[in-house]
């Protein structure tokens, strides 16, 4: 069987990312835009693993390919869980990420280091003809006092990865796809693939 899935994501920093933790699984990862035009999936849901779930469905309903859908946020302990599932659409629709980093930056002015506490979070739904299934990973970590590193993507500036004391725009994409949230929800995932999915 082709060992082939379809990401159901607008966000490149996602899918390059998710193709790297993919490929010594030697499963292939495509966005599902590159095969049809499902528009921009609204996320309605009240939790991430809801709007993951919706994108995987529709991505799946329109093409009957196996499909997965991603949904992630950044949860700062002294905001109470905030921007959390509201991570890509903090300070409006239209913010860049530079905007979203300065916002945060703002709201945490003069907090001392112990309650910068922030997690990253990522919950995949994979929908295939066989069912659905869904998998959860949490990278811990605090927030910087400012932007340090050029790699990754959204809020990589400011994630401080706590053993190393460093970005993970510093860290580089290889130790990033090594220890991130999204490397400990997409390992599981694929492992259920190789073993559920690909006989
Ligand atoms: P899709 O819905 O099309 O997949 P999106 O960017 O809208 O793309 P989400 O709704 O899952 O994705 O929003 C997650 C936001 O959280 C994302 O835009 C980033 O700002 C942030 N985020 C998630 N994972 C991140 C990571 O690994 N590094 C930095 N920021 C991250």
């Amino acid at each position: 069987m082709r060992r082939e899935v379809y990401l159901v994501t607008q966000n490149k920093g996602k899918l390059q990312e998710i193709k790297n933790i993919f490929a010594p699984f030697s499963i292939s990862v495509k966005s599902i835009y590159e095969i049809c035009d499902i528009g921009k999936v609204e996320e309605k849901g009240e939790s991430y693993a809801e709007n993951a779930l919706l994108k995987a469905k529709a991505g799946f309903a329109k093409t009957g390919e196996i499909s997965l859908g991603e949904d992630s946020g950044l949860e700062v302990d002294y905001l109470h869980g905030a921007p959390g599932l509201y991570s890509a659409r903090f300070g409006g629709e239209n913010a860049s990420s530079e905007d979203k980093i300065s916002l945060l930056l703002q709201l945490l002015q003069g907090v001392p280091r112990e309650k910068r506490t922030a997690r990253f979070v990522c919950v995949v739904a994979l929908v295939w003809s066989g069912g659905e299934e869904i998998f959860t990973g949490v990278c811990e970590g605090y927030l910087a006092e400012e932007p340090r590193g050029d790699g990754g993507f959204g809020y990589d500036p400011i994630f401080i990865f706590p053993g190393e004391d460093k970005t993970f725009a510093q860290l580089g994409s290889e130790f990033k796809n090594r220890y991130s949230h999204r490397s400990r929800a997409f390992c599981q995932c694929a492992e259920f693939l190789v073993r559920e999915v690909f006989h």
